[in-house]
């Protein structure tokens, strides 16, 4: 039979520490929602900024749940909490944050009510991408980014910026997924830019004179739960 020993001499030193020492608070942020049932949900410091960036480490979130029809649910590596939709009043938990992005939203009207904040050493990345579409010359067809790689999936994007060039007369570039269809004309040459809010999903482009001519790119939404 195993039976765990604790040492005399630890139980005393652990008695002679100062409380300050022995039982630091971790620091403390709030997280609200629903109050006079409106539809607006945030998390802040103990300044009352919103939280973009923490350091990784043990927090106390105290959260206000103030409406019957709203919910708080904090999710990310190694943490997923929540409050009850229905239920409202006060909770706090205690939860450690490791390097990664992390996401609070309200469950029932996740598509507005959320926020996002990084940990450590993640970053979050730009709501807006700008991005270079490119039709022509030639049988070509492309979306790249800033640095000029191909865009495949863009993270937490909400917005894009894209400059489209078309140097083609014999085929266009036109974009279409969710929310979004955008075309330039098939004789059109130019450049034209479209600043577009984009949601989770794959958007795709293609020459509506020649459908070979065509690719894809995806929107992703890390740290927000699904649904
Ligand atoms: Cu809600």
């Amino acid at each position: 039979m195993l039976v765990r020993v604790v040492s005399p001499v630890i139980l005393l030193l652990a008695a002679l520490l100062p409380s300050s020492v022995a039982a630091a608070d971790p620091p403390l942020l709030e997280g609200v929602v629903g109050t006079n049932d409106a539809f607006v949900i945030n998390l802040v410091d103990a300044t009352g900024a919103k939280v973009t960036h923490l350091d990784a480490g043990t927090y106390r979130i105290l959260v206000h749940d103030r409406s019957a029809e709203h919910n708080f649910h904090l999710d990310g590596p190694g943490v997923n909490q929540s409050t009850d939709i229905e239920g409202i009043g006060d909770v706090t938990w205690t939860v450690t944050f490791t390097d990664g992005i992390y996401g609070y939203q309200c469950d029932p009207h996740a598509a507005t009510m959320r926020g996002r904040f990084a940990v450590g050493t993640a970053q979050l990345p730009p709501p807006t991408a700008n991005l270079n579409g490119r039709i022509g010359p030639g049988r070509t067809i492309s979306v790249r980014d800033a640095n000029g790689a191909k865009a495949t999936i863009l993270n937490n994007v909400t917005t894009i910026r894209l400059t489209v060039t078309d140097r083609s007369k014999t085929d266009n570039f036109h974009l279409t997924g969710k929310g979004v269809n955008r075309a330039t004309g098939i004789r059109y040459r130019g450049r034209v830019v479209w600043n577009l809010s984009v949601s989770p999903g794959v958007y795709r482009f293609r020459s509506d004179r020649h459908p070979s001519l065509r690719g894809s790119f995806s929107i992703t939404a890390a740290g927000y739960r699904a649904g």
